[in-house]
C-alpha cells in the first residue's frame, strides 16, 4: 500500500459536436460534481502540450460505467487536432494545490506518495525504509494521471526504493514517469527536486536516486547523493528542458561494500569518528589501500574532497589518487596533523554515467579510510 495518492481525475473527449460544443467523460464518476462556468479545461495534445480553453457552461449528463458525462460549451474553439480521445484536466474538478509538510513515512510496502495532480508541494518530508520508489512523479497503471508544477524539497531519503516501481520495473528513490495506457500523450511538466538527501541506496547499482522520463521542465538543484551508486539518471528521449546543478555525492564507508571497498590489507573499525559521527576504518598492513568509487550524475566540474581522520601514529604520507577525464592525479596527506576534516583534492571534470575512483595506500603508519565527496560546480 501507498502512504498517500494525491491524484487529479483525468478525462477525454468522447464527442465533438462542433469546435465550441463536444462532450467529455472523466475517468470516474462524478456524482452531479458541477463543472464552474469560467474554469479552465487543459488539453494535452499528441506530444503532451498543453492548452486550455475556459468553460462557458457545462450540464452533468450522467454517470455511466464508472465515468462521469458533460456536455461541454466553450467561448473559444478546440485547438487543432483535439478531438475525440483528446485528454484533459478539468481545474474545476481538482484542488487548486496541494502541500505534503513535515510528514514522515517509514515500513511502507509501497510508495510514500504517489504525485498524479497539478500544483503539489512536498516539503519537508522523512522516508525511510519505504520499498518502492519513495516518490512517484506521474501516474499508474489503469489510474490516468499525471503531474504539474510539483515540487519536492528538504527532505530525507533514507535507505528507500529497493524495489523497482511494480508495474513497469522502474527502478529510483524519486521517479517520474508515465505509463497509463489510455493517456499516453500526457506527461508531467515542471517538476523541480530541491535540496533533498538521499541516503543508503546500494541494492543495485542499475538504481539512481533519481530518475527521469516522460517530463517537460525539471530543475534538480542542490541534491546530496550519500551512498548511492548513481544520483540521476535522465531518460534523454523523453525528457526536455532539464537543469541539474549543485549535486553533491558524498561516499563513506559505513554500511557499504559496494562503493567503498578495502582492496589490500586488515582493516578494523576505529574508535575515532568519521564524517559526520560515522564509523572509520584503519589498517596497519604493508601496502594497505582503501578505494571509493564515484559515478557522476552529470558531466561537469566536480570539487573533490577526502575526509581526513587526523590522529598520532596514522599515515604522514597516505597517497591518495584521484581518477578522472584527464587521467590520474596524485597528492599525499599527513593524517596527523590539523583536525579530522574535509581536505580538498583538488577540481576535476567528469562525465555523466562513468565510473572513476579514489585510492587511499599507506606508506607509514595507521592508514585511515572514511569518506569522500564530490561537489559539481
Ligand atoms: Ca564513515
Amino acid at each position: 500500500m501507498d502512504g498517500l495518492v494525491v491524484r487529479t481525475p483525468y478525462a477525454a473527449i468522447s464527442e465533438v459536436t462542433n469546435s465550441t460544443h463536444f462532450n467529455i467523460a472523466v475517468e470516474i464518476s462524478t456524482f452531479n460534481q458541477p463543472i464552474a462556468t469560467g474554469s479552465k479545461l487543459h488539453l494535452f495534445d499528441s506530444s503532451g502540450n498543453v492548452s486550455s480553453l475556459t468553460v462557458g457552461s457545462a450540464t452533468w449528463l450522467n454517470d455511466t460505467g464508472g465515468k462521469g458525462n458533460y456536455s461541454i460549451v466553450t467561448s473559444t474553439a478546440l485547438p487543432s487536432g483535439a478531438g475525440v480521445g483528446t485528454a484533459l484536466i478539468c481545474s474545476s474538478l481538482s484542488p487548486t494545490s496541494t502541500t505534503i509538510h513535515n510528514s514522515s513515512f517509514t515500513n511502507i510496502a509501497g510508495s510514500a506518495v504517489m504525485a498524479m495532480s497539478g500544483d503539489l508541494t512536498i516539503d519537508g518530508i522523512t522516508a525511510s525504509h519505504v520499498m518502492y520508489p519513495a516518490v512517484h512523479i506521474g501516474d499508474n497503471v489503469g489510474s490516468g494521471g499525471c503531474s504539474r508544477n510539483v515540487v519536492v524539497r528538504d527532505s530525507i531519503f533514507d535507505s528507500c526504493s529497493w524495489r523497482p516501481k511494480l508495474e513497469t520495473n522502474f527502478p529510483g528513490v524519486i521517479t517520474m514517469a508515465n505509463v497509463h495506457a489510455t493517456h499516453t500523450a500526457a506527461r508531467n511538466h515542471n517538476v523541480t527536486i530541491h535540496n533533498n538527501t538521499f541516503r543508503n541506496h546500494l541494492f543495485d547499482s542499475a538504481f539512481p536516486a533519481i530518475n527521469v522520463s516522460d517530463t517537460k521542465t525539471v530543475a534538480l538543484t542542490d541534491n546530496v547523493f550519500e551512498n548511492t551508486h548513481r544520483g540521476i539518471l535522465i531518460d534523454t528521449a523523453t525528457v526536455t528542458g532539464l537543469t541539474a546543478t549543485g549535486s553533491d555525492v558524498i561516499i563513506d564507508n559505513t554500511n557499504n561494500t559496494q562503493t567503498y571497498a578495502e582492496l589490500v590489507g586488515t582493516f578494523l573499525d576505529s574508535s575515532l569518528n568519521g564524517y559526520n559521527g560515522t564509523k572509520s576504518r584503519y589498517s596497519a598492513s604493508p601496502g594497505a589501500k582503501a578505494r571509493w568509487t564515484f559515478v557522476a550524475p552529470r558531466t561537469g566540474t566536480y570539487a573533490v574532497h577526502i575526509y581526513k581522520v587526523v590522529n598520532s601514529g596514522s599515515d604522514t604520507n597516505a597517497k591518495i589518487t584521484v581518477t578522472h577525464n584527464g587521467g590520474s592525479s596524485v597528492s599525499y596527506q599527513n593524517y596527523t596533523t590539523g583536525g579530522s576534516d574535509w581536505v580538498s583534492l583538488g577540481n576535476f571534470s567528469f562525465t555523466e554515467g562513468a565510473t572513476y575512483t579514489i585510492t587511499n595506500e599507506r606508506s607509514a603508519g595507521y592508514l585511515r579510510a572514511d569518506a569522500v565527496l564530490f561537489q559539481q560546480l
